[in-house]
């Protein structure tokens, strides 16, 4: 079982898509291990995206993710960090399928509503950059009515 680092975005949270994020995530299969309303920090929001600190979209970026409070969550179950990719589409909202969730809400590359890891790897340094404190430990009674072992 795979773990992965999943974010709704400021725009997310004024929008009210909350609810619908964390719907389709939970009712796909996947395990909520856990989840924090905050505001960021400038010097954190920095940190997570460093790999993109080069980029000139880096500071609009950085202005975007401390403009609200943001949904932290790790979401845990087979694959899950390819498949949560896939739920949320491409990064670009016009080139995401419809279905999708930034296909679904999402217009501007600079406005697409959530984050997920994008390796396995990455989602491993995210949630200790993110959750230091630790997850929540538990398995849904209805695994096997979704996971075949
Ligand atoms: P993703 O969020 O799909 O993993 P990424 O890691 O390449 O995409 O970039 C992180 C975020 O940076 C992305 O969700 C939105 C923003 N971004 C990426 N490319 C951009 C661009 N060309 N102009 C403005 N913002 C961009
Ligand atoms: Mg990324």
């Amino acid at each position: 079982m795979e773990q992965t680092f999943i974010m709704i975005k400021p725009d997310g949270v004024q929008r009210g898509l909350i609810g619908d994020i964390i719907s389709r995530f939970e009712k796909k299969g996947f395990y909520l291990k856990g989840m924090k309303f905050m505001n960021v920090e400038r010097s954190f929001a920095q940190q997570h995206y460093a790999d993109l600190s080069d980029k000139p979209f880096f500071p609009g970026l950085v202005e975007y993710i401390i403009s609200g409070p943001v949904v932290a969550m790790v979401w845990e179950g087979k694959d899950v960090v390819l498949t949560g990719r896939r739920i949320i589409g491409a990064t670009r909202p016009w080139e995401a399928a419809p279905g999708t969730i930034r296909g679904d809400y999402a217009v501007e590359v600079g406005r697409n509503v959530i984050h997920g890891s994008d390796s396995v790897d990455n989602a491993k340094k995210e949630i200790a950059l993110w959750f230091p404190e630790g997850l929540a430990e538990w398995r849904s009674d209805l695994h096997p009515w979704v996971y075949e072992a």
